[in-house]
């Protein structure tokens, strides 16, 4: 039975990603930590959670070695857009806390998980149907960290024998707990203005394709990648994974079949759309296929008509 440690368990993939996990392994063996205290008593009575800065080494080491664990899945990191308006805190938090997380893993022997995003890739990567292995020379501190926090997992394994593993995520779009900072922001906060308002003005500017891909089906990649055969990985930490490449028109378009007086707007910020014009237009899975089984349930209209069911029942 695994033991498992997350960081940023409160963010958005970690809010669900330890529902998730709690559900697979047991409430008391996935130790949810983030820099803050949930604000919702259920979350804390869910399971064991503690407070922890992961740029604090020791506090991090003395948890893992309080509970046991032997995994550790680092989700603590300052989104895109976040990172480039402070750089030098992204720097510090983002490969601060990844070095701090994988030597605790070293010493404690865990298993390790950490994702990359879209953000590693540049404008020299080719744009479209980018390949596993390519030119990566991010021009934003997110797709730096990313980068660099590729190369040092893959050290990791190789210098110290760490079973480091993890996936370059899209866009991830979910109906519980926002994101915030990213890039790709729109594709949530689309659903929930089309839900309260009937219509959304968005940052991003017509005609640019992102590749995205909806929480449950980010959730199945992280645990199916975790327990996949080791000798058939031949890649470990950049897994490119996706499950569809859009722009703001398509979104808009895939609402207006359940919600048809939904209107789109546009009111481009220059520097989430300079960001999004330096990533890529869609990205080529294969090699999470090949290596370990990688597939998408949920394509733009699935997603559209699950988000905005959800959406209604939680916010009218
Ligand atoms: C962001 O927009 O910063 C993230 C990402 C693609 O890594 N959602």
């Amino acid at each position: 039975m695994k033991k498992i440690l997350i960081t940023g368990a409160l963010g958005q993939i970690g809010s669900e990603l330890t529902a998730r996990l709690r559900d697979e392994y047991g409430a008391n063996n996935v130790i949810a930590t983030d820099i803050k205290m949930p604000q919702d008593s259920d979350v804390l009575q869910a399971g064991p959670f503690e407070k922890l800065d992961v740029t604090d080494a020791k506090a991090m080491f003395d948890i893992a070695k309080k509970h046991q664990v032997d995994t550790i899945m680092h989700l603590a990191a300052l989104l895109s857009a976040t990172a480039e308006a402070k750089p030098l805190l992204a720097w510090n938090l983002n490969m601060g806390g990844l070095v701090n997380a994988l030597e605790v893993a070293r010493e404690l022997g865990c298993q390790f998980f950490t994702p990359s995003s879209i953000g590693a890739f540049g404008p020299s990567t080719p744009k479209d149907q980018t390949p596993q292995d390519t030119i990566q020379r991010p021009t934003t501190m997110y797709g730096v960290n990313k980068v660099s926090g590729e190369l040092l997992c893959d050290y990791y394994f190789h210098k110290f024998g760490v079973d480091t593993r993890g996936v370059r995520f899209p866009g991830l779009i979910s109906y519980v707990t926002p994101p915030g900072g990213g890039t790709t922001d729109y594709a949530v906060e689309i659903y929930y203005k089309a839900i309260t308002d009937g219509t959304y003005t968005s940052y991003i500017a017509k005609g640019t394709y992102m590749d995205m891909m909806y929480m449950p089906d980010a959730l199945k990649a992280i645990i199916t990648l975790m327990e996949a055969d080791p000798s058939k990985l031949k890649h470990r930490n950049a897994f490119n994974v996706t499950a569809m490449s859009i722009e703001p028109e398509d979104v808009a378009r895939s609402i207006q079949k359940l919600i048809p007086s939904f209107t789109l707007k546009y009111e481009v910020d220059p520097v989430r759309q300079a960001i999004a014009d330096s990533w890529p237009n869609s990205i080529d899975a294969s090699a999470a296929r090949e290596e370990w089984g990688f597939t998408a349930e949920y394509d733009l209209e699935k997603m559209t008509k699950d988000m905005l069911a959800q959406l209604k029942g939680r916010l009218l």
